[in-house]
């Protein structure tokens, strides 16, 4: 699938508020700095569209795209480092968790994680949630550019190893680099292939 068109729709602060709609969801989210809005705007190939920053992202936003007139892209906020507060966290993940509960049109939810990166609990913890919860996600190794071909394989290997410890089957997973564009087909084409087969369903 190429993206011919990617329009910023709403920001929103309370997940209830979101517009509604039946167009297939496509939910972006990651801790800060994860490399979200970099791969967003790689993606759609607009350098503006989600802002990106060195910094860990302030104001919690809901924010929805709008792609080919067909499909939503969505930003959720990033639960910010490993020395968030407790509350924070939770904070985080009670807002996270609402919005996924109520979107009946949510698809997929996408799980950035850095490859570069140990896994995390909070990652672990919410991909377990995802799981239980039946919510159909897959999961995203971002900055794969940061790291050799070789400590890239192993690192990637070490992260389905720890989901092997809890997981049957490990879930779809994409390997992208914001800076060098790879990884944009086969991420694209997984969401083509599921609009694809919703669109025959209905
Ligand atoms: N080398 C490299 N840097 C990246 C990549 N993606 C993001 N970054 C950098 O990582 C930082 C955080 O990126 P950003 O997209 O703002 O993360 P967000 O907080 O998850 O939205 C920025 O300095 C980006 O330039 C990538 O694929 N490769
Ligand atoms: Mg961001």
């Amino acid at each position: 699938m190429q993206i011919k068109t990617a329009k910023f729709v709403i920001s929103n602060t309370d997940p209830l508020k979101c517009p509604k709609s039946s167009k297939p969801e496509y939910a972006f989210v990651g801790r800060s700095n994860v490399g979200k809005s970099s791969l967003i705007n790689m993606l759609t190939n607009q350098k503006k569209l989600a802002k990106t920053s060195g910094r860990p992202g302030k104001t919690q936003l809901i924010n929805h795209f709008i792609i080919n007139d067909y499909w939503y892209l969505v930003d959720l906020p990033g639960y910010g480092y490993a020395q968030v507060s407790r509350t924070q966290r939770r904070k985080w993940q009670d807002f996270v968790r609402n919005y996924i509960q109520h979107r009946d049109n949510l698809t997929c939810v996408m799980v950035l994680v850095d490859s570069r990166h140990e896994p995390q609990q909070p990652d672990l913890e919410f991909i377990e949630w995802l799981g239980i919860n039946g919510v159909p996600f897959a999961i995203i190794f971002t900055k794969a550019d940061k790291l050799s071909k070789n400590q890239l394989a192993k690192s990637i290997a070490h992260y389905k190893s720890e989901l092997l410890k809890t997981w049957e089957e490990l879930p779809p997973h994409f390997i992208t680099s914001a800076e060098s564009g790879d990884g944009a087909e086969g991420l694209l084409g997984y969401i083509d292939q599921i609009n694809e087969s919703l669109k025959k369903r209905n």
